[in-house]
């Protein structure tokens, strides 16, 4: 069966979130496989200023759900690791965001695909180009490598452990 690379946004501001992020990372091989992971950044708080900084990742991984059965499975999986609903940009103990499913484009009330704030955010751009540079935004027609040479984004945004990457990683 022919399946399409997809990619996740992986961040967390609350509790342990070194342990969020890899305990996020083996709920979701329970229905993906995850072929790579980039490294682990802290990053400033995007839109809402006023909470702890986040730690982020994103991950490449392949999968036979379809796009709005992986987000019934992301929420769930958020919903596992204990996340409370808050706020908009407010603080969250785990957040998996769908950023690429291949190369579709999906606007529904329940799913935007590619995420939308993708080219804005820095936290998503770092990443994403460790592990995706030559990537091709399907809408935007901009490599990965393309959106963050243009990205105007000045939050903060640190490798922890100089880059290296998550233990979990396989
Ligand atoms: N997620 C948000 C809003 N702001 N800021 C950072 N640094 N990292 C995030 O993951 C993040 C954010 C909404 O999901
Ligand atoms: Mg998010
Ligand atoms: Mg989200």
């Amino acid at each position: 069966m022919c399946q399409d690379d997809v990619f996740l946004a992986l961040g967390s501001n609350l509790g342990d979130r070194l342990r969020n992020l890899a305990s996020a990372l083996d709920a979701l091989r329970a229905g993906l496989r995850i072929t790579a992971v980039s490294g682990i950044y802290e990053t400033e708080p995007v839109g809402f200023a006023d909470q702890s900084p986040f730690l982020n990742l994103v991950c490449r991984a392949s999968t036979g759900l379809s796009p709005e059965e992986l987000h019934e499975f992301t929420l769930g999986t958020e919903k596992l690791l204990g996340r409370q609903p808050t706020f908009r940009n407010g603080p969250r103990t785990i957040d998996i965001d769908i950023l690429f499913y291949g190369s579709r484009c999906i606007s529904s009330e329940r799913l935007s695909i590619p995420h939308p704030r993708i080219p804005e955010r820095a936290f998503v751009l770092i990443p994403l180009a460790e592990i995706a540079p030559d990537f091709q935004h399907p809408g935007l027609h901009k490599t990965v490598r393309e959106l963050l040479a243009e990205v105007a984004d000045s939050h903060w945004v640190r490798p922890m452990n100089g880059g290296s990457h998550v233990p979990t990683v396989r």
